[in-house]
């Protein structure tokens, strides 16, 4: 489902608010996919710490949501946008796509958990619309 120009706004307007706070938004988010979904370890096994909080964590997070504010401002082309993202995922680093909707779905959760109040089911289901436009993008190149 593609994001009206509706959700665009929403999701530019909640991410202006959180992006302050994106690093820890992505450490939080990383280390609860490797705690709560333990198969996308075998990712960061050349990690020394892969447990919450530590510092190839706390590195990656922010990388990731690097990721995530680059795509912020390709949201009206995510597909080319991202083409060179999912290269890299999909042929050098060999990521099942799977992981890219549990990152998103752990992503959902930290902007809810420490954003209740902006959290609206409005911003809830932009969010969500984008997140799952971003996995897809970033799959494109599987195919
Ligand atoms: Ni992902 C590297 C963005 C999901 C495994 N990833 C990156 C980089 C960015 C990035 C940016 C750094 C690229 C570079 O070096 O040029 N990754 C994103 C985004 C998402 C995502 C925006 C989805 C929201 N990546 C995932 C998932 C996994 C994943 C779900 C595996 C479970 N990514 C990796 C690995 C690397 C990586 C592995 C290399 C890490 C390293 O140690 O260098």
């Amino acid at each position: 489902m593609s994001l009206s120009a509706k959700d665009k706004d929403v999701v530019k307007a909640f991410w202006a608010k959180v992006a302050p706070k994106a690093d820890d938004i992505g450490q939080d988010a990383l280390s609860r996919m490797l705690v709560v979904y333990p198969q996308t370890k075998t990712y960061f096994a050349h990690w020394k710490d892969l447990s919450p909080g530590s510092a190839p964590v706390k590195k990656h997070g922010a990388t990731v949501m690097g990721g995530v504010a680059d795509a912020v401002g390709k949201i009206d082309d995510l597909t080319a946008g991202l083409l060179n993202l999912s290269e890299l995922h999909a042929f050098t680093l060999r990521v099942d796509p799977a992981n890219f909707k549990i990152l998103a779905h752990n992503i959902l959760v930290v902007f809810a958990t420490k954003y209740p109040n902006d959290f609206t089911p409005e911003v809830h289901m932009a969010v969500d619309k984008f997140l799952a436009a971003l996995a897809r993008a970033l799959a494109e190149k599987y195919r």
